[in-house]
């Protein structure tokens, strides 16, 4: 069943092999699509080289600070030259500086909070507006958020207000684009331990909390992730567009 067979898309946001935007990149290419992608600096470049090489030796890779506007411009250019259109997106991107994170919000320096929102919600603006001219069959552009967006998640602070942002940027931008049927979602997805959650303080203690608490009594894996970035892609979430889908083992519903 190749959900996804004929389907172009690029992939903002793979790290390395533990990456939810590589979890969700296996699961489209498993359904058939053709990958782009983008990493963010040289450190990461070989990673993402290795990772896309186990699609095929030719799959596109291009660098993408996602704050530079001329960067974007490129990834888009040579996307419409190499694939001609574009169907998926997804934005798995997000920085708040290390000390954000770590004291009081009521701290939060302008620059950070800049930072912030320029990196993890504008960007998704700035990606929907580049990406639009190529889905001319239609598309589907998904964000990952999480639940520190709605609820007070100690220490997550400025990364909870720009997910609150990109969330409220993606209401907006499926209205904007779907007349061209192009639909907008995010999934907010249940701690995942990747390289951005690695270095959080707390981290280990957030995931029993998730296996203590939420209606399914464990964690959520990767590839849970990967099967929900698939049908927000696939022809099945057609009608489906403006909002956010929790993957999160049920830990949202609870409250208490
Ligand atoms: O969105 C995130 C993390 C995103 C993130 C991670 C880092 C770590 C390194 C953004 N910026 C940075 N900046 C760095 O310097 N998550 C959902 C994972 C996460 O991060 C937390 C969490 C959870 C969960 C931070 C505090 C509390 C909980």
């Amino acid at each position: 069943m190749s959900l996804l067979a004929g389907k172009l898309g690029i992939v903002f946001g793979v790290a390395n092999k533990r990456s939810i935007a590589w979890a969700i990149a296996q699961a489209w290419h498993k359904a058939g699509a053709r990958l782009a992608f983008t990493y963010q600096g040289e450190r990461i470049r070989e990673n993402v080289e290795e990772l896309a090489a186990t699609f095929g030796a030719d799959t596109l890779i291009l660098p993408c600070d996602v704050t530079k506007d001329d960067q974007i411009d490129l990834v888009f250019k040579t996307v419409a030259e190499k694939f001609g259109k574009l169907h998926l997106l997804l934005h798995s991107v997000a920085f708040a500086p290390k000390d954000a994170l770590e004291g009081e919000f009521v701290n939060t320096s302008r620059e950070a909070f800049r930072i912030a929102h320029d990196v993890s919600a504008y960007s998704l603006v700035a990606l929907a507006r580049g990406a639009a001219p190529l889905m001319t069959e239609g598309g589907s552009i998904i964000g990952m958020s999480y639940y520190g967006a709605e609820k007070v998640v100690p220490h997550y602070n400025v990364m909870g207000v720009a997910k609150a942002s990109l969330e409220a940027s993606t209401r907006y931008l499926a209205y904007d684009l779907g007349q061209q049927k192009i639909r907008v979602n995010c999934i907010s997805a249940g701690p995942v331990n990747t390289l951005a959650a690695r270095g959080i303080s707390g981290f280990s203690e957030m995931l029993k909390v998730y296996e203590a608490r939420s209606p399914l009594k464990r964690n959520l894996v990767p590839e849970e992730l990967g099967a929900t970035g698939l049908f927000l892609a696939s022809d099945g979430a057609a009608a489906i567009t403006g909002q956010v889908i929790y993957v999160d083992c049920g830990y949202q519903i609870m409250g208490m």
